[in-house]
């Protein structure tokens, strides 16, 4: 009798366990950086916070270094739903979510605590609302430090120094308009091929924070680096929309708060990294100056004029100054 007890215990346990490893829902992730990179981490901690809080109901594979396709592709998959998580920059999203603009456009915040304080607050919270019209939920943003140029020819010290000159820029328009508006000439390509367009001198430079310009290895064939810190463009963890919905209430607070806690461990990774990267270009070679940004700043006019002219994004950016 206390056999077969003992026996069915464990065979219910058994059960139990198998029924809900099959009941385990395994959400795949995309990122176009190596395993590692802040943004890959953020992503990972935020899986583990989910396992954790639905007891294993929900996990989450993190899918890094493009293995997935690159960003464009990869935004497609999670709208469409073939994925239905994605970590990816800002500025893809700006020819599709209006209000993605705002935090893409050159020198609009004054520091980092600028930029953490506008997207923690209402104006994030307005950005969060416009990408659920393109099917997306923002789960966080994360962090990516400030954007400058580098390139395989000379140092910048000037926006004169920058005419002529050919920049691969991340797939959006600001981008191609602010280089256009410093005299050189922008082209959109995917990351991935950043690395061989420098080194076969398709294209002579491009732009990037120093974790990017470290791991994607862009620092040993473009080794002028200048420090115009042109945008402080924030990443986005998205979900698929449709797949959040499925969610019963209490998992969509379990996947919102864990994306929320998130932001403070990559916040502190990024800041970590940041130092590391800067110290590992400079030591294999790369020339980082500090040029004369007042110049880059003044020459923004027109990427303003251009882009914000709905009385949306007028008021946004407005708002955006205002931030304390
Ligand atoms: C990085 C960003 C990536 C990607 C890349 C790029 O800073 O983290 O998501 O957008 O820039 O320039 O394509």
């Amino acid at each position: 009798m206390n056999l077969i007890r003992k026996l069915t215990t464990a065979a219910a346990i058994t059960a139990l366990m198998t029924a809900s490893a099959f009941a385990q829902t395994v959400l795949k992730s995309s990122d176009t950086h190596p395993d590692g990179y802040p943004t890959v981490e953020g992503v990972k901690y935020f899986g583990e916070l989910v396992k954790e809080r639905t007891a294993g109901r929900y996990a989450v594979e993190v899918y890094h270094s493009a293995q997935l396709g690159q960003e464009k592709d990869t935004i497609e998959q999670v709208r469409s739903g073939v994925i239905e998580l994605n970590r990816v920059s800002m500025a893809p999203f700006n020819g599709t979510v209006k209000e993605s603009v705002v935090p893409a456009l050159p020198y609009i915040f004054r520091s980092e605590e600028h930029m953490h304080k506008v997207m923690d607050g209402a104006i994030g919270d307005q950005i969060k609302a416009a990408f659920e019209g393109a099917g997306l939920v923002v789960l966080a943003f994360y962090d990516a430090g400030a954007r400058s140029f580098y390139n395989t020819k000379k140092p910048i010290n000037t926006v004169a120094d920058m005419a002529g000159m050919k920049f691969r820029v991340i797939q959006s328009d600001i981008f191609v308009d602010m280089v256009a508006a410093l005299g050189a000439n922008a082209t959109p390509m995917p990351y991935g091929e950043v690395y061989s367009g420098m080194e076969t001198g398709v294209i002579d430079g491009a732009e990037n924070n120093f974790p990017s310009y470290d791991t994607a290895k862009h620092f040993e064939v473009a080794k002028h680096y200048s420090l115009d810190e042109h945008t402080i463009l924030p990443e986005v963890f998205v979900m698929n929309k449709a797949a959040f919905d499925k969610l019963t209430p209490e998992d969509q607070a379990i996947f919102k708060q864990a994306g929320t806690d998130s932001v403070a461990k990559q916040r502190e990774l990024w800041s970590a990294k940041v130092g590391e990267s800067r110290a590992k270009v400079e030591a294999g070679g790369a020339m980082i100056t500090t040029p004369e940004k007042q110049g880059f700043i003044d020459a923004m006019g027109p990427v303003y004029a251009k882009h914000i002219t709905d009385p949306v994004l007028v008021k946004m950016v407005e708002d955006v100054k205002a931030v304390q």
